[in-house]
């Protein structure tokens, strides 16, 4: 048993390869054979990055941004045996409305995948008359429901926690504007139902440190850990050349999780390699996924990289944590309830 529990469900099989020697700038290291998804991975889809991924009976499963050959994003399943080597369905997730009727969205980006309760929960950036955020469930993953959309315009990076605070479904999200948004902080709102959205809160603003200084974003789901909410989200800088995107870590207060306990003044992982330096958007490393182990405290990044790829890192809850909690800078609105 380590210092700190990941309080999640067992995984029997996870992707893993161990801290390579010398490491000393990173408690997130990278996977020797990234990018795990290369470009044209499949007929009619150019690009595949900023993905979410689940274990589903005994393999995993994903909800893929595909950004189309007409270059409009889009979402697909894909399998894997190992969480490494993904394959996808050709055809789009194809969303159906509570009557069972098509009913897909303009264009979808971005998606996170979370269970709560026995339901999978599929969340991503939609058009509402404007960037906003769609949600569907399944249980199966070959019939997708989609909900209400919880928020009006505009909003971006919703993440769902994966298990409800005293008996509410709390969701994390970025009100923003309609384009590039060059600005933005993350809020968090709960519901009974996932259907009324209430309770806002403020959880954490664009930070003081020069690397999330412009705006940041919810990532992966939370992990719920001994020590509080292990939250990955992503920082982004304006440099004279352009935005970059980098990886950052949080811990929030596990029962009232609009207080962040601590937040790292250092990005956990920054683009370095030519996968993340180098595609459609240069300079992005973007998570959306974690998978844990509570038994031996592995976690798995992830993550988008430049748009245009899918990254994977490693790191051991145990090693994070201190890291996080050794260099955690938290100001007063970081630690307030959030509500004015
Ligand atoms: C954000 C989102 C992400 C993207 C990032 C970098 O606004 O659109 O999908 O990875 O920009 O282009």
């Amino acid at each position: 048993m380590g210092k700190y529990q990941i309080l999640a469900p067992e995984m029997c099989k996870m992707p893993w390869q161990p801290k390579p020697d010398g490491e000393t700038n990173h408690v997130l290291w990278r996977y020797s054979e990234n990018p795990i998804i290369g470009r044209n991975p499949l007929e009619g889809g150019a690009r595949i990055f900023n993905s979410a991924v689940m274990p589903y009976k005994d393999v995993f499963i994903g909800v893929f941004r595909g950004e189309q050959t007409n270059g409009i994003p889009y979402i697909y399943l894909g399998r894997s045996d190992d969480g490494i080597h993904w394959s996808f369905d050709k055809d789009r997730i194809p969303f159906v409305n509570e009557k069972g009727e098509p009913f897909m969205p303009v264009y979808a980006y971005d998606p996170r995948l979370v269970k709560v309760d026995d339901v999978y929960y599929v969340i991503w950036c939609q058009d509402f008359y404007g960037a906003s955020i769609g949600m569907a469930k399944t249980t199966d993953f070959v019939t997708f429901t989609r909900l209400e959309n919880p928020f009006i315009p505009f909003n971006r990076n919703a993440v769902l926690f994966p298990r409800r605070i005293n008996g509410k479904y709390m969701l994390l999200s970025r009100p923003s504007d309609s384009g590039h948004t060059p600005f933005g902080d993350i809020f968090l709102s709960e519901s009974p139902d996932m259907v009324y959205w209430g309770r806002h809160r403020h959880v954490m603003s664009r930070g003081s440190n020069w690397w999330e200084s412009l705006k940041i974003g919810g990532g992966a789901a939370p992990i719920e850990t001994s020590e509080g909410w292990l939250l990955f989200y992503h920082g982004v800088s304006g440099t004279c050349n352009g935005y970059v995107y980098s990886i950052g870590g949080a811990i929030l207060d596990r029962d009232e999780p609009s207080r962040v306990k601590y937040r790292c003044a250092n990005w956990l992982l920054t683009p370095e390699e030519w996968y993340e330096e180098r595609g459609f958007v240069p300079n992005v490393t973007f998570p959306c996924a974690t998978l844990q182990d509570p038994e031996t405290g592995r976690i798995a990044v992830y993550y988008g990289a430049a748009d245009s790829y899918v990254g994977l890192a490693f790191g051991q809850v145990d090693e994070i944590i201190d890291y996080i909690k050794d260099h955690s800078q938290v100001s007063e609105t970081d630690t307030e309830l959030g509500i004015r």
